[in-house]
């Protein structure tokens, strides 16, 4: 059998984990050959209850789960990393202003930024779930300079997967069957969810999907919105967070960087942005992306038209936003 992978999962103890630690020990992520050793960290009063989800990791009686360290200290947790899901952060209290959710977050992915600097594999691949995920994961990067730019990515993965499965719904095909919608841009509600490239496949060949919906009214309005705001709906109805679909989609994103993107097929992931479709530099957007042997390659050539642009432009502002407030929050 092959050499257990080191994986560690951030906010452990929380909702996101409890669907993910399972998908993990399951090998539905690296694979259902790859042995895996898992680290748990959580704050100190959360401790307690990381014990009961250790004790349900062991009782799901899955051979591949060889060993778990429950901890609130970055530096065993870390430990020659090789993947690292960064799912804890400072959830939004009532009465909390935006910019006071990113300045306790921002904090806490230089820590951790720091943590793998020192601790983890030069090659580790960390896949920033907590919010606001690309910007904590542009901070975090910024304090590992010894980790490539390129093993951080942030997390759009959940909202790809939603605009997909709306999209399957509106034509009445099942969801494997759309393939290359994007999303750009942050994962916030100025995200651009895109179906200009997305195809979906009708007795085994590939259609535009804007032509099989034919109706750009819908496509640039009402599908837009929805995708922007369907975090808030879960939550409206759920009293609670998505959390079941952000685990698989985090596994969805791990499982594409570990082993590769299929032919003609792109996914959407927050990267380190290098000015490709004239987006800024050095913030984190998500773009479509190939990958292969572990790397990400920027899908490039798209048409972008002036609709998109404006879109496009409104999100990357939001992002230079962020990345000036994050800034200053360090700099005090
Ligand atoms: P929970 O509040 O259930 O769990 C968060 C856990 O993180 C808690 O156990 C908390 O103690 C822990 N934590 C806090 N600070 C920590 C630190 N410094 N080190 C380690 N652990 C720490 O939240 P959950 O529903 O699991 O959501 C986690 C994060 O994912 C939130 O920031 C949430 O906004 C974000 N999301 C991101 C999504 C995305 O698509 N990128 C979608 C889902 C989700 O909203």
């Amino acid at each position: 059998q092959a050499k257990p992978i080191t994986v560690v999962v951030t906010g452990a103890a929380g909702q996101i984990a409890y669907s993910l630690l399972y998908q993990l020990a399951a090998g539905s992520v690296f694979g259902e050959d790859q042995p895996i050793d898992l680290r748990l960290l959580d704050i100190p009063p959360m401790m307690g209850v990381l014990e009961g989800v250790v004790m349900e990791l062991q009782d799901l009686a899955l051979p591949l789960l060889k060993n778990v360290l429950p901890t609130a200290d970055p530096e065993p947790a870390f430990k020659d990393a090789d993947a690292v899901f960064l799912v804890g952060s400072m959830p939004r209290k009532e009465g909390m202003e935006r910019k006071d959710l990113l300045a306790a977050n921002v904090k806490i992915f230089k820590v951790q930024g720091e943590a793998l600097d020192k601790f983890a594999k030069k090659d580790v691949k960390v896949l920033v779930v907590g919010n606001p995920a690309n910007t904590n994961a542009l901070i975090c990067s910024h304090y590992a300079p010894s980790i490539p730019k390129e093993n951080f990515t942030a997390m759009t993965r959940l909202d790809q997967n939603r605009a997909q499965a709306a999209l399957a719904s509106r034509i009445g095909v099942s969801v494997d069957k759309v393939k290359n919608v994007i999303i750009w841009g942050n994962h916030s509600s100025t995200q651009y969810p895109d179906a200009a490239h997305a195809t979906v496949e009708k007795d085994c060949v590939a259609h535009p999907v804007s032509k099989a919906i034919n109706d750009d009214a819908w496509l640039n309005g009402e599908f837009v919105e929805t995708i922007q705001k369907r975090g808030a709906a879960v939550i409206a109805a759920r009293k609670m967070s998505s959390a079941m679909s952000a685990a698989k989609a985090a596994g969805d994103h791990m499982r594409d960087w570990w082993f590769g993107t299929k032919p003609n097929q792109f996914v959407s992931m927050g990267v380190v942005s290098d000015g490709s479709y004239g987006i800024p530099k050095d913030v984190v957007f998500s773009l479509p992306v190939t990958i292969k042997d572990k790397k990400y390659t920027i899908v490039q050539g798209l048409e972008i038209s002036s609709h998109a642009r404006a879109k496009l432009d409104i999100t990357a502002k939001e992002l230079e936003e962020e990345r000036a407030e994050a800034n200053a929050v360090l700099q005090q």
